[in-house]
């Protein structure tokens, strides 16, 4: 395996909507570039980047992965992502680590959801962005139907810079405006492209494109539009060069055509991402300095080590895999480091370079390159490997807080260590999903970002580990919280015969906003009660409030106060000062007004506009609120908010009505009071839960 320096690097996160074509694009580019001798196909298990069973068996990316191949001379790491909104974080985390985005975009549907997320994402971060139209060979594909999407909803600046020829069966290749050169291919699985003259009948169109190319590339450096008013036109010197630097400082967003199943555009999409994308040496890594601010730090082999761990994949036999981005410097297989977020000492072992799951031992990796290792010792996703007095800070990676949570039991007895430290492995793959036993019923909560996500983590658990487990209806996290202050009074006295217990409280609780949660003062003058008791007192208060008082859930939003109390100078001890703190926090509950509250979801919708109808007068039926609706086309955007407990079910309805068309992204927004027939509900299926009676869920 050859080493490559970093100006020889190009990294590129593939990222789009679920379906969209990434995986089987990726596997054409790396059938172009010789990394594979035959096309690898989603449909048949048979890519790089989709290796996972439940990948395989689901033919949708659950993961992001990492494959490689060399085009002129420069290794191209491409890093494959899951487009499902379920696991956007891990498209995330790539993005952090790439010099650019390949936003794929399917050419029959333009932009949807997903894409959307992820150009807003790659946005932030400042990235290039190359936009690969997929899928042209398909009935109803059209470069000018999704050009126009992409103009709408993500950016005018995106450009082709092809054309495609012919239409969908009969689509065989692209004219590329910069060289004016026409590529045409087999259309198989061997990739075989021809180079030729533009065909005679595109010639206009062709020549069109190239004026409109030129206008935005002057349009995007001063200097380039001096020289276009000059002279009416860009050498291809000056088109070449300006429009590098125009897609590097994310001016312009160059357009491809192509058509991942049958193998065409893939050696122009190499192309354009070896002629366009910035090196890793060009571009550097976002980075912190130590007081916090940021800086990009330029790779270079020469200098000290900074490594940053962006995922990391449980593997029951090898153990962990760590991915690692060299920041700069070099790393060695068999040498030590420094975890430098961790303050500890790593030892590396073999240096890999990935494809896919295949592994291929490297004896280093140098800045700006992608690879992983594995067996590390106590180095976690979001680290950096940085020599101890280091400068350089890495922004923590940002994982979403679960959603939505499912009670789960082992099959077998006995199972439940293994759950755990099964989950616990999991959890280090994919920080999205939670674990974690209810305190009320005692039972095991699996939570993640959506009914998929839920289902993939079972599936791992089991095939990846051997553990089964059942899957009962899912929680809602509701909460209760006050909507009246009151003061009340628990004495806890227990004085007969030996040592004796005595503790006495007065509180006040008063409603506080939504999402302050809790908090508790100290109010008592005079001494009516020692210091060193008010601790238990709170505590008393916590725990109480922790177990509910209507329904079991915890109790939110709302500021308890101890103002006076007594005391008994022998009996009283902390435990009877708990004790009473407890007792007054349920006398003030009698009184408070207690009611419950429930999350309620930000939703949008993407439907085909004629199914915008009947999906709104669902989300009445699920007591939803319109919060707006845009026409994108032929496609309609509906926002919403929902309670989280009508939400649950929504995957499957939107199949189902819109033909698999629609598609939906949700995520918390708030906590709002249930309404009360509702509560009366929560309230039995509490009660019956206590008792230990199965009951179905409201
Ligand atoms: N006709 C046609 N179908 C394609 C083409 N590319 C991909 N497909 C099909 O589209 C489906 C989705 O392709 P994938 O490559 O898995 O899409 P993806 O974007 O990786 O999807 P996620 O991993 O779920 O985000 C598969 O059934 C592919 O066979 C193409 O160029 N033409
Ligand atoms: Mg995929």
């Amino acid at each position: 395996m050859k080493v490559y320096e970093a100006a020889a690097i190009r990294n590129v996160a593939v990222v789009g909507h679920g379906g969209c074509g990434k995986t089987q694009l990726v596997a054409a580019a790396l059938l172009a570039a010789g990394a594979v001798n035959r096309l690898g196909l989603v449909d048949d298990g048979s890519t790089v980047t989709d290796f996972d069973d439940e990948e395989i068996a689901r033919k949708h990316s659950l993961s992001s992965s990492l494959a490689h191949g060399e085009w002129q001379k420069t290794k191209i790491n491409f890093i494959d992502t899951p487009g499902f909104a379920n696991f956007f974080s891990d498209a995330r985390s790539a993005l952090r680590v790439a010099e650019a985005a390949l936003v794929v975009v399917d050419s029959v549907h333009g932009v949807e959801v997903q894409t959307e997320k992820a150009w807003e994402e790659a946005a932030s971060l400042g990235l290039p962005r190359i936009v690969a139209l997929s899928r042209l060979d398909r009935e109803r594909a059209s470069l000018d139907r999704a050009l126009e999407t992409l103009h709408r909803d993500c950016a005018r600046e995106i450009v082709p810079i092809q054309l495609p020829i012919g239409e969908e069966k009969s689509f065989t290749g692209v004219v590329d405006l910069v060289s004016m050169k026409a590529f045409t291919f087999a259309g198989d699985s061997s990739g075989r492209m021809t180079e030729g003259e533009i065909p005679a009948a595109m010639a206009d169109r062709a020549a069109q494109s190239r004026t409109a190319l030129i206008e935005m590339v002057a349009e995007a450096d001063e200097r380039l539009m001096d020289a276009f008013f000059a002279n009416g036109t860009l050498s291809q010197e000056e088109l070449t060069s300006g429009l590098r630097t125009a897609t590097a400082a994310g001016k312009l967003f160059p357009l491809v055509c192509t058509a991942g199943l049958r193998a065409i555009g893939a050696q122009p999409l190499l192309d354009a991402i070896v002629t366009l994308v910035p090196s890793p040496a060009e571009r550097g890594f976002a980075a912190a300095d130590a007081a916090g601010e940021p800086v990009t730090v330029a790779a270079s082999d020469s200098g000290p080590y900074a490594v940053f761990v962006w995922k990391s994949i449980a593997d029951p036999f090898a153990g962990r895999i760590t991915m690692l981005r060299v920041v700069g410097g070099t790393i060695r297989s068999d040498t030590s480091v420094h975890n430098h977020t961790r303050d500890a000492g790593e030892r590396l072992g073999h240096l890999l370079a990935l494809q896919g799951k295949t592994q291929t031992h490297v004896p280093e990796l140098r800045a700006g390159d992608l690879g992983a290792v594995a067996k590390l010792k106590d180095t976690h996703t979001g680290d950096l490997l940085a020599e101890a007095g280091s400068k350089i800070r890495v922004p923590a990676l940002s994982f979403p807080e679960p959603v939505l949570s499912y009670a789960i039991e082992p099959k077998s007895r006995g199972d439940e260590d293994k759950i755990s430290t099964s989950m616990h492995r999991l959890q280090e793959e994919d920080p999205s999903i939670g674990y974690s036993r209810d305190p009320q019923t005692h039972e095991l909560l699996l939570s993640g970002q959506g009914q998929l996500h839920i289902e993939v983590t079972v599936a791992k658990l089991k095939r990846r580990f051997g553990v089964e487990v059942l899957l009962k209806p899912p929680r809602i996290p509701y909460r209760e919280t006050i909507t009246a202050a009151t003061e009340a009074h628990g004495r806890h006295k227990k004085q007969t015969g030996g040592h004796g217990q005595f503790g006495d409280c007065k509180i006040r609780v008063e409603p506080l906003p939504r999402g302050s949660d809790f908090a508790f003062e100290n109010d008592i003058f005079g001494g009516s009660i020692p210091r060193q008791f008010v601790p238990a007192i709170e505590k008393g208060i916590q725990d109480a409030r922790m177990r509910g008082f209507l329904a079991g859930y915890p109790m939110v939003d709302f500021k308890a106060t101890v103002f006076d109390g007594s005391f008994h100078a022998v009996d009283s001890n902390e435990l009877s000062f708990k004790m009473a703190g407890s007792l007054a926090f349920k006398d003030a509950m009698t009184r408070a007004r207690p009611t419950i509250l429930e999350p309620i979801m930000k939703v949008e919708i993407y439907t085909p506009t004629d199914f915008a109808g009947d999906l709104m007068g669902d989300l009445n039926g699920r007591r939803g609120r319109i919060a707006g609706m845009d026409a994108r086309g032929h496609m309609t955007v509906i926002r919403a908010q929902v309670p989280m407990a009508e939400m649950l079910t929504y995957e499957q309805q939107l199949t189902s009505a819109t033909g698999g068309r629609g598609s939906y992204h949700m995520e918390y927004s708030h906590y709002e009071e249930v309404p009360s027939h509702q509560q009366q509900k929560i309230i039995a299926v509490a009660k019956a839960e206590r008792a230990g009676v199965e009951v179905e869920e409201v």
